[in-house]
Formats: C-alpha cells, structure tokens, sequence
C-alpha cells in the first residue's frame, strides 16, 4: 500500500483525487488549516477514510511534521490562495501560499523523504497575456495577476528541485476545471448557482464582469486521473492538462440557463449589455464593474498532445457535459432548499423541468 500525502484536501481537486487514491487502496493524509470550527470542506463524505494533519503551507515546521506523520511515497501540492481575485486583494499572502508555500514544502520533502514522488499544482494563468495559441509546455508565461506570478514562481522552484537536488517533481499545468464541488466565487459555479436561484425565485438577477473572457474548461474529476498519472512515470516531468477547446462566459450563462429551461437574448454592449428571458423579457443577467478584473487574461487554450501522447490521457467529460451536471446539480440543491419540489419530479427523475431540447 503507497501512502499520499495532500494539501488542499479540502477544496476541489483534494476531494476527487482523494476519492482516486483510495479507490486505488492508497492511504491518504490531508493537510487540514486549523479554524474556529472543524469544517472538512469538500471531502465531509470522506472525512473517517482521510487521516487529517494539522498544518499551513506557511509553517515549515507543520510541513515537516506532517512529512514525518505521512511518510508519503506521493505528495500532492493542491493548496493555494486560489482565487485569482481576490490576489490583487492580498498579493502578500498569496505569495506566502502560492510561491513560498512550495519551497516550505519541498524543503520539507528534501529533509524527510526525499525520494517522495512531488506534484505541483501549475496553471494556464501563468500564460496570461498569451504569446501563442494554442498553450503548450513550450509557450513563454506572462503572468497578469499576483496569483499567476505567485504560481509561476511555484512551478520553477519545481523544476529547480529537480534539476538541483534530482527530485521527482513535477508540475501539471492545469487549464480551468469545474464540477459540482466548484467554490460560488468562480465563474462556473457563481452562474450555475444563480440560474438555479433565478429559477425556484431565491434570486432575481445575475451579475457578472467581463463576460468575453475565454477559457478552456474541463472536469476536475478527469483531470486528477492526469495528476495522478504524472506521478507513476519513470522521469518527473511537466504536462499542459487541458480539453482543447475555449468558450466564452457568456457561452457559459447562455447554456447553463438553458438547463433550466430558460433561453435568454441578449441586449446592449460594454456596461449596458443585459441577458433577458425570452419568454418573459425579465432581465436575468447584467454586468457589473466590480467583477472586472485590473489585468485580463482574456482568452486561454490548451494542447494537451504531450499529456495524451506520454501519459495516456483523454478528457472524458467535454464542455456541454460539464455545464449540463453543474446546472442540474445546483438546480436540484436549490429546489431542496426553495422547500419546492416541483411535483416531485426533481427527486423521482433527477432532472430539471421543461429543459430546452438540444441546449447549446
Ligand atoms: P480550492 O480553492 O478549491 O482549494 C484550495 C485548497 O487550499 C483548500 O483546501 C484550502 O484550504 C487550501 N489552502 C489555502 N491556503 C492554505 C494554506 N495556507 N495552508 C494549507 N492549505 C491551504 O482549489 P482547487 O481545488 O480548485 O485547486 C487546487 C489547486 O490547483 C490550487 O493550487 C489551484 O491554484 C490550482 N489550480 C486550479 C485550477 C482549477 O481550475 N481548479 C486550475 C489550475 C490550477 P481551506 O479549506 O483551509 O481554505
Ligand atoms: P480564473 O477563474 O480566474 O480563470 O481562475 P474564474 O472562474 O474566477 O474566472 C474565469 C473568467 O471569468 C471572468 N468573469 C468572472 N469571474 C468571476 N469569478 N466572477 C465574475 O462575476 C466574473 N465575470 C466574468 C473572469 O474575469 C475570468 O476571465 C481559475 C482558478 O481556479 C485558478 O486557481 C486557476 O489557476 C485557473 O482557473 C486556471
């Protein structure tokens, strides 16, 4: 049995690849921020299969204790002030997590287990203001927001470790990837939640920023398999994970209406656009300056060729898929919580009602 030890267990990507560790019969250690209340996050349906450690990607000595604890043959580097947003808000701390965290941590490796396979969680953010399309693990970065500069500081103290002291250590350089278990701050999550408030009447309007940003959105649960696949090479090395194809916001809030039953037209430009039903003409959605952001990275695109090529992998759920299981699972959410079961259909057929045939 391999021990893996993984930090940011209680976010997105911690619960599904703690749920692939343990289907594969992996011991898995999660590293847990101590709060005012015990809050497993993500992983509460996991929380007597994980073994909790109390530590900080900040406190070296907790990293080194946890490192002790674990004895991990496979570190998995998940935690991170992740929200590009709010970077701009605490450039300090998301240094302190994003960029210095990691060398606290393969300081940690170093000292305690140093022949311990490392996975760094690299990003498309850190390609930001793109020097070509599409992305590949040759492209130059030009980060646009402290998190993509903390990240990218992150993702060459991993090559360093490896070409210096000959660590395992790899990064993924992951493009964006959604699912249910998705935090309501990100785009995905913020508009599948607001349609399904919209639609049992817990909400009357959805506001966004910059709504033709683009991004190449994929499942977290296909893109922890390549995490974990990265981790069972014979040499350490660095993998784009992406779908291969971009959409708009706006392609996003279109189709995750339309889950709902609800086709929306648009109207207006910049500022003024509005998103309207078109059977009622309400207005749905709206922009608002503060959710843009002070530098864009406007459109991302991933080639995943080397991913698929050396690693064996394939993305199983594509864009349409994703946002279809994102609406309904919030529409279901919602509906439990609105106390409206509509006939009861949610709960018998696990599907909304009066979905638009063919939504795209
Ligand atoms: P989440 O925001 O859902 O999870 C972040 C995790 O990091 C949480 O468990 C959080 O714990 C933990 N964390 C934050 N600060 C610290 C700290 N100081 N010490 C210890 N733990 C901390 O992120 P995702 O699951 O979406 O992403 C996982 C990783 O992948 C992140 O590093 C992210 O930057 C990166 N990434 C994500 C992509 C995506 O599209 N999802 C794409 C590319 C990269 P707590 O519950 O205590 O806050
Ligand atoms: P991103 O994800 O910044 O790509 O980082 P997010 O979902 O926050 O934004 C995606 C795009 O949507 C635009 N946008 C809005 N975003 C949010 N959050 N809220 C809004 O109201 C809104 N309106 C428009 C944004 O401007 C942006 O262009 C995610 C995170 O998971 C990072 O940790 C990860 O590294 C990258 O993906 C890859």
């Amino acid at each position: 049995m391999k021990n893996a030890l993984i930090t940011g267990v209680t976010g997105q990507d911690g619960s599904y690849l703690s749920e692939l560790l343990l289907e594969k019969g992996y011991k898995v250690y999660g590293i847990m921020r101590r709060k005012s209340k015990v809050d497993y996050g993500t992983v509460e349906h996991l929380k007597n299969e994980i073994e909790f450690i109390y530590a900080d990607m900040t406190d070296l000595a907790s990293l080194i204790r946890a490192l002790k604890i674990a004895q991990a043959d496979e570190v998995y580097n998940l935690a991170a002030q992740s929200f590009v947003a709010t970077s701009w808000e605490q450039p300090l701390a998301t240094a302190e997590i994003d960029a210095i965290g990691v060398t606290n941590l393969l300081e940690a490796i170093r000292a305690v287990k140093p022949e311990a396979h490392f996975y760094q969680a690299s990003t498309s953010e850190m390609f930001g203001l793109v020097q070509e399309t599409p992305q590949t693990e040759k492209t130059p970065f030009y980060p646009r927001s402290p998190y993509g500069v903390a990240k990218l500081y992150g993702h060459w103290i991993t090559k360093n470790y490896r070409e210096s002291f000959g660590m395992y250590a790899c990064s993924g350089i992951l493009f964006n990837h959604e699912s249910p278990r998705r935090g309501l701050e990100f785009v995905t999550r913020k508009i599948t939640d607001a349609v399904a408030r919209i639609k049992f009447g817990l909400q009357d309007k959805l506001y966004l920023g910059n709504m033709d940003a683009k991004r190449d959105w994929g499942y977290a649960g296909d893109y922890v398999r390549a995490m974990w696949l990265m981790l069972q090479q014979p040499e350490a090395d660095d993998y784009v994970i992406a779908s291969g194809e971009t959409h708009s916001v706006r392609e996003l809030v279109a189709l995750a209406f339309c889950h709902a039953g609800i086709e929306l037209v648009w109207s207006g430009t910049g500022l003024e656009e509005e998103g309207l039903d078109r059977e009622t003409g309400k207005v749905l959605v709206g922009v608002d300056p503060k959710f843009f952001r002070p530098a864009e990275v406007e459109v991302l695109l991933g080639n995943p060729a080397k991913a698929r090529t050396i690693l064996g992998w394939e993305a199983e759920v594509g864009f349409d898929e994703l946002v279809r299981r994102m609406a309904e699972e919030d529409l279901k959410r919602v509906s439990r919580e609105a106390g409206e079961n509509v006939g009861g259909l949610w709960v018998r057929e696990n599907r909304p009602l009066e979905r638009i045939v063919g939504c795209k």
